[in-house]
């Protein structure tokens, strides 16, 4: 057999960035002494999402300013104004003091890291000034976003008018990919091979691809609402994230963080309950799932250390409890807190079930990575793509994610008789891999997702496709694996070891024609299949490869795509492998009258069917006569 070219593992030239994620400075950090402006919200939408654009204003001068308008303008025409007049309170001072803060924590933080701790600590009273006199307005388009875009800020100072300009860029794509794009189809020759490319134009296969963000901060996320600006609860979350085409989301506001912040403390059973309620009314009034949750810190016990984190989602409900967590998350807050076993059983017993977030990005002075010698149990899976920078890079944390999850599901014992093993201590058979933007402001929504295959979006389907780990990490592209009609997260059963895969990648003009890509099958975490994508066209393509040998010592599969430009990544969770005698079409062990009922039962035309014996595409009167000859129940 034709052996294929099998690449080196190209996601490793991503990430030329450090693995250490910045410590979440303010939005404003960088900004030269002036009016800082900001903008927000979903500007590129997807399907006919309203877009619109949130203004963040912030007076980094010692100068008092008065705010005119702001106003949204098109070619030249104004398309929306806010007329205000509103004192843009002077905060030149204490950005000063915050930047001198930050730059002392940065010279003593190899050589004292208690000192760096405390001076941390100082940085809440200027973050809190500055936080207190921003001013957050909000301007729409309208339903035409054709044309350039700008923002207009006018202001008084010392008695002059003065004009600010910032250009916004509003788009306007087609919906997600969802599985239903016609397909061109290729099929390998196993002989030869050659791939061949079909007549034959594919249509959908199985159900439909939903997308959902399941790690986001509101305005209740004291971080998103200081550090940020972001002045959005669940209700601004929700249709943000439905104007860029996403099915659901569940919001994870930081339940770790505890200070008094702007006359009141965070984070509080009232406040969860606010925001809880806000979101139970929009799936009242809009009836769409925005669920609400909450993130967790966990570990490292002692005093100066820095917590992991946790995400929190409830299994049959639309909102989780709130759970106490007596841990740091940043600046502010308290320094010690509970170990992963105490805050994973508090999950647990509370209707919910934990993923580690992030499991290799640390904050600086704010969070630490996941201890994997901790030797916690209980919790569901992790986020293989965590997107905390924004700008949907694969990073070399998400690089060191990816492999250690391969190391892991490496030491899963393989299916057998048609299913993997439970694990009596968590909630999966295996690690479930997911990916979530962290967005802590409405345009961050969705910059990574994860997609499932859901005929609704209620919390029980949500819970068993997370679950199961029939989900894939992506930031747009579609990418699914399907063998002898097994998908992921599922068993498939090999006759004799045979095994009829397709392989199937799916993008939009967003994100460009399937040539752009790399597409690789990987069996137990290592490429196998380069597939041949700078000869396919179009927005979809499906690969297949119908092999009696290929797979018959695979435990388990995967499939990644990577736009060769390096902008766009998606990552399946596992199918997993299981090799069957003979006969013994439901892979049980033994063959008797469930295997007679499964070939009853696809009796006819069946394309990689475990009842297909004989492997020629039809169950029939042959392989009822193959199973009888092995009879042996
Ligand atoms: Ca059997
Ligand atoms: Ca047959
Ligand atoms: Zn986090
Ligand atoms: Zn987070």
């Amino acid at each position: 057999m034709h052996h294929h070219a099998i690449v080196g593992l190209i996601l490793s030239a991503l990430g030329a960035g450090s693995a250490i994620a910045h410590s979440h400075d303010p939005s404003w950090l960088e900004s030269p002494i002036g009016l800082h402006l900001d903008l927000s919200g979903p500007m590129n939408v997807r399907g006919d999402g309203q877009a619109w654009a949130t203004v963040h204003l912030l007076n980094l001068t010692t100068t008092p300013q008065y705010l005119q308008s702001i106003q949204l303008i098109r070619d030249g025409e104004v398309v929306d104004t806010n007329q205000l007049e509103q004192a843009l309170v002077p905060v030149g001072k204490a950005a000063e003091q915050y930047r001198l803060l930050d730059a002392k924590i940065d010279a003593v933080l190899e050589t004292d890291p208690e000192q760096a701790r405390l001076l941390n600590a100082a940085l809440q009273s200027p973050l809190a000034t500055t936080s207190a006199a921003s001013i957050v307005r909000r301007v729409d388009p309208g339903s035409d976003l054709s044309g350039t875009w700008s923002v207009e800020i006018n202001t008084l100072v010392q008695g002059k008018l003065v004009q600010h300009v910032m250009p916004v860029c509003f788009s306007r794509n087609l919906p997600l990919p969802n599985g239903s794009t016609p397909a061109q189809q290729w099929v390998l020759d196993t002989t030869t091979g050659h791939w061949r490319v079909n007549v034959v134009v594919a249509s959908r296969r199985g159900g439909t691809w939903l997308a959902g963000d399941q790690h986001l901060h509101t305005t209740w996320s004291l971080d998103a609402h200081a550090l940020d600006g972001t002045e959005e609860g669940p209700a601004g979350y929700a249709d943000a994230a439905r104007a860029i085409g996403l099915d659901w989301i569940m919001i994870t506001d930081h339940s770790n963080i505890h200070a008094w912040w702007g006359g009141e403390w965070f984070f509080t059973p009232e406040q969860h309950e606010t925001a809880r309620q806000e979101a139970a009314n929009y799936r009242v009034t809009e009836d769409w799932p925005v669920l609400y949750s909450q993130e967790m810190g966990l570990g490292r016990t002692g005093f100066w250390d820095l917590p992991s984190h946790m995400l929190v989602y409830p299994l049959d409900t639309f909102d989780a409890p709130y759970l106490e967590n007596p841990s740091s998350g940043l600046i502010f807050g308290l320094a010690s807190c509970e170990s992963e076993q105490v805050i994973i059983d508090r999950i647990n017993v509370n209707g919910c079930y934990g993923f580690i977030a992030h499991p290799f990005k640390e904050g600086t002075l704010s969070y630490s990575m996941w201890d994997w010698d901790n030797g916690a149990t209980g919790w569901a899976g992790f986020e293989l793509w965590s997107d905390s920078s924004g700008d949907s890079e694969f990073q070399e944390s998400d690089l060191a994610a990816l492999q250690k999850w391969h190391e892991l599901l490496g030491q899963i014992a393989a299916p057998t008789g048609g299913s993997l093993a439970q694990r009596p201590d968590f909630p999966t058979r295996f690690p479930v891999g997911i990916g979530n933007s962290d967005a802590h402001e409405t345009s961050m929504i969705g910059s990574v997702f994860t997609y499932a295959q859901l005929n609704q979006v209620d919390p029980s389907s949500l819970r068993e496709v997370l679950l199961l780990g029939r989900c894939i990490a992506s930031d747009g592209p579609l990418v699914t694996i399907e063998i002898n009609g097994a998908g992921i997260g599922d068993v498939a059963i090999l006759p004799e070891g045979r095994g009829r895969v397709v392989v199937r990648l799916e993008t939009t003009p967003e994100f460009g024609t399937v040539d752009q890509f790399t597409l690789v099958l990987e069996a137990d975490g290592e490429n196998i299949v380069e597939f041949p994508t700078e000869s396919a066209s179009g927005y979809a393509v499906e690969y297949i490869i119908d092999s009696p040998t290929m797979f018959q010592d695979v435990k388990y599969l995967t499939a990644w795509t990577q736009k060769d430009d390096l902008s766009r990544v998606a990552l399946t969770n596992p199918v997993w492998l299981q090799s069957a005698a003979a006969g013994d079409v439901d892979g049980s062990g033994s063959v008797g009258v469930n295997d007679l009922l499964v070939i009853l039962d696809s009796w006819g035309d069946c394309l990689g069917c475990p009842a297909d014996t004989d492997g020629d595409g039809f169950v029939g009167v042959d392989d009822l006569l193959a199973v009888i000859g092995q009879w042996a129940p």
